[in-house]
């Protein structure tokens, strides 16, 4: 699915037409893949378009840059500011929305200290990402032959271009053997996360999703589901989860900003079923909560034209 132009991209503090956001070929992050980045989505509200937790990704997004040392010319409040003008020019209803820090043209040494970090942001409509019949069908997913990214050589709870390598391995592994979407054990061989998604189970009625300590993303759909759970009246484990325990599970899904909540209806051919009623019910809160029309999430959005 290509890009659907919009009409500005903030970039460096100020709106410019989209096909004039444009970076020299010789940035570092090009090539050595330091840089961080955010996906956030504006959803459409009676009031306007609202961003979903823009305060949480952009307080990751700082998180990530200070683990890359990356020194951000803009701080979270400005980026907030940033980020519901940059909704506003587009004058979309709703809205995917991805903010990128990257080094600027200058340096080429491995030492990315010495470059100046430059800000976009860019905005564009997209759909649901694993498919749009996909809280009724769920998808297939693929134990990865890839593992994901660890501590000890990366940094899993940065959300940092160059490892993003890791996610694309595994994501074309599973597209060209026929399914939806991979799922990455991590190095010790339990259950870690989508290729762009955290993943949960439900067994024996509990929810189930791996710790952070696995090396998961600290996904912001993942906390929101979490507590949309246990507001429902779930039982939440953050546990360890083996793979036999993915092949026996009861319902599975995964959550994502770009993926929202999927259902997974089958994992390496072992079948999972329909979208169960946990699942379900979850999706259903979890898009109501977005649209804004669950009163008690209110403080989940950001109204880009207050
Ligand atoms: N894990 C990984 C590796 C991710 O890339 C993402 C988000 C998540 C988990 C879920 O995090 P969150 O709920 O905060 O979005 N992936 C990006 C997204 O915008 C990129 C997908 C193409 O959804």
């Amino acid at each position: 699915m290509p890009i659907q132009k919009t009409e500005k991209i903030w970039m460096n503090g100020k709106l410019v037409p989209w096909d004039e956001a444009t970076v020299h070929v010789l940035v570092p992050t090009l090539h050595y893949g330091w840089g961080v980045f955010e996906g956030i989505r504006a959803y459409e509200t009676k009031r306007g378009p609202a961003v979903f937790r823009l305060r949480e990704h952009m307080e990751r997004f700082q998180q990530s840059a200070d683990m890359l040392m990356m020194p951000l010319p803009y701080g979270i409040e400005e980026m907030i500011e940033a980020v519901k003008l940059t909704v506003r020019a587009t004058g979309l209803p709703s809205c995917y929305i991805r903010p990128i820090a990257y080094l600027g043209y200058g340096e080429m040494g491995l030492n990315p200290l010495s470059s100046h970090v430059e800000v976009a942001i860019a905005c564009w409509p997209w759909g649901a990402y694993l498919g749009d019949d996909v809280m009724t069908h769920g998808v297939r997913a693929k134990v990865s032959s890839w593992r994901r990214i660890d501590g000890g050589s990366m940094l899993p709870l940065a959300k940092i271009t160059g490892q993003y390598v890791n996610s694309s391995l595994a994501k074309v592994e599973a597209v060209k053997a026929g399914y939806d979407e991979a799922i990455l054990l991590n190095s010790r061989d339990f259950v870690a996360e989508g290729s762009g998604e955290n993943l949960f189970l439900v067994r024996e009625g509990e929810v189930l999703t791996p710790p952070l300590s696995e090396g998961v993303l600290g996904g912001v759909t993942r906390s929101s589901v979490i507590k949309i759970a246990r507001d429902l009246g779930w039982t939440v484990h953050e546990q360890v989860i083996s793979r036999s325990e993915l092949y026996t599970a009861d319902e599975a899904f995964f959550t994502g900003t770009a993926a929202e909540l999927a259902p997974i209806r089958a994992i390496d051919e072992r079948e999972i079923g329909d979208p169960g009623p946990i699942t379900r019910k979850i999706g259903e809160t979890f898009s109501a909560a977005a649209k804004g029309e669950l009163e008690a999430y209110q403080d989940w959005l950001a109204y880009c034209d207050d």
